[in-house]
């Protein structure tokens, strides 16, 4: 293993050689206006990845100058085709440069380079996807009925200046679901990567500005949330808010954008329900279950983690989901063999560490996983193993909240309409997977679900042309698809007498 490593690791992307990086505050790579900086580290090892600025309110006034400058300037007058053609060329160049942002996700994140280099497709086509919609923006004219010789017509507008604020979970991908509408609509953005995970975002600018996108139409602002994200959410020059993460930090976004009733779409968590009938074919729907929430070390907004079972094949499907998490290769991301990597920080290994106990403590039973994982290797980053909880009732707190680790709930049932009406008992509705071989069955399951996106006999697939986002406290406003870029439009009515 140790060889095949060493052949397939490329060396360490420059940007995470443990040096000092800078962010992007128009054409300039700057430091922070208070001169402090914070670490990155490798949260399967513990290594030094970089340092980095610890922007604050002062850099995001900054960062929104220099936005404004530029759609003020050039940037308003760039045509369709020419915002097309930028985007065509950042997605050659993330194309290009991909095994790189792959490693550096993989580095800075914890995500095993397996699943990060799947990743490309997806990228690039989001990208091309976005590329497309610049070239397809509409309005409408509209039949009136006030007298005279009246036209009235639509014209989509640039909503202005875009404060994105995004998660460590993705951090590549939430940089491209971001940066992609804004660029094909004509915006410009203020970029805030969660602290936790900046490396691939930083060096994704760096090919913003290789494809030729003016300097200002991208900034990114690195630090924390409490200071540089809720700078932005309160900034009265940002016009819209883009946000992923969780809902408790989404409803202080709310709070805070009130000062001046900020656009906003929020893509938070959630709590799952996948339900499998006794008819599925369990050679499938096992494998889709159990990875549904063990996928990224269950860091997956989406994620599956409420696996709703019918009573008669509950325990076969308890164990061979246990049998299949248990068989899962957990460790540093870095080797190409690893299925699950560490989760991304000491404080999130608090967090689902906690959540084991309290299933515990609820009367939950641990049918594998269940504590951290401390020997060897294993000590040096922040571990759990995938974690199947038997016995669980839907009132217990690990069947309700999000927990954003390997960790599956599985609850039997006994009917469709039971079932259904359990699934939606939650204040999340993001996600919800139905496995079975009857598809009137799919089809009612998935009409009655209360949840932006369901799978039948399937989990998570995602494609550029297809909306995702949330129901309830999930959030709202969509991302990806024909409809994303209406997040980053205005809508005005212009009326003519040609009288
Ligand atoms: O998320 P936060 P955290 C959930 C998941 C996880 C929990 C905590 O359950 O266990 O959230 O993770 C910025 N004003 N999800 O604390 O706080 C922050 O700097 C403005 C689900 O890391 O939501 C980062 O850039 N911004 C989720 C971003 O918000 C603030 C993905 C996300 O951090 C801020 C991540 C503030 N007051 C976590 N406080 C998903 N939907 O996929 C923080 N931030």
């Amino acid at each position: 293993t140790a060889q095949r490593r060493a052949a397939e690791a490329p060396a360490l992307p420059a940007f995470a050689d443990g040096g000092a990086r800078r962010m992007l505050i128009g054409a300039d790579w700057v430091e922070a206006a208070s001169g402090r900086r914070f670490e990155a580290r490798n949260p399967a090892t513990g290594t030094l990845l970089a340092t980095l600025p610890e922007g604050d309110a002062e850099d995001v006034d900054r960062a929104v100058a220099a936005a404004r400058a530029a759609l003020d300037g050039s940037w308003s007058k760039a045509k369709p085709d020419e915002r097309q053609a930028a985007l065509l060329r950042l997605a050659d160049l993330v194309d290009t440069n991909y095994d790189e942002l792959a490693w550096l996700d993989t580095l800075d994140m914890g995500g095993p380079i397996s699943r990060t280099r799947l990743g490309r497709k997806r990228m690039v086509g989001l990208l091309r996807f976005y590329a497309g919609q610049a070239t397809a923006l509409t309005g409408e004219t509209i039949e009136n009925s006030v007298p005279g010789a009246v036209l009235t017509f639509t014209a989509r507008e640039p909503v202005g200046v875009v404060g994105a604020i995004i998660p460590w979970n993705a951090p590549l991908g939430m940089s491209v679901l971001k940066v992609g509408p804004a660029l094909a609509t004509g915006c410009a953005i203020v970029l805030k990567p969660a602290e936790d995970a900046s490396l691939s975002p930083l060096r994704f600018a760096e090919l913003v500005l290789e494809a030729g996108v003016p300097p200002g139409v991208v900034n990114v602002v690195t630090g924390f949330g409490r200071t540089a994200g809720a700078a932005i959410a309160a900034h009265p020059g940002i016009d819209k808010v883009a946000f992923t993460g969780s809902h408790v930090t989404g409803q202080e976004i709310v709070r805070l954008s009130a000062a001046n009733l900020k656009r906003l779409s929020l893509e938070l968590g959630g709590k799952s329900a996948n339900i499998v009938f006794a008819d599925a074919d369990l050679d499938a729907a096992v494998p889709g279950a159990a990875m549904a929430a063990f996928a990224n070390s269950g860091q997956v907004c989406s994620a599956g983690t409420r696996l709703f079972v019918e009573r008669s094949i509950y325990d076969d499907v308890v164990a061979r989901v246990a049998a299949f998490g248990a068989a899962l290769k957990v460790g540093d991301g870095a080797d190409p063999q690893t299925q699950l990597g560490p989760l991304i920080s000491a404080r999130q290994l608090e967090r689902v560490a906690s959540y084991l106990d309290i299933g515990a403590a609820e009367g939950a039973h641990a049918v594998s996983g269940g504590a951290r994982l401390t020997d060897g290797a294993y000590a040096k980053g922040f571990y759990v193993p995938p974690t199947v909880f038997s016995g669980v009732e839907d009132r217990m707190r690990i069947a309700q909240e999000e927990i954003f680790g390997p960790v599956l709930c599985v609850i039997p049932f006994d009917g469709e309409a039971e079932v259904i009406a359990r699934a939606n008992a939650s204040m999340f509705g993001l996600g919800a997977g139905v496995w079975t071989r009857d598809v009137g069955r799919a089809l009612r399951v998935a009409r009655a679900m209360k949840a932006g996106s369901v799978w039948a006999n399937c989990y998570q697939l995602m494609d550029p042309a297809v909306s995702f986002g949330g129901y309830r406290m999930s959030g709202y406003g969509r991302e990806s698809g024909a409809r994303h870029l209406d997040e980053y439009l205005s809508t005005k009515s212009v009326w003519i007498n040609a009288g």
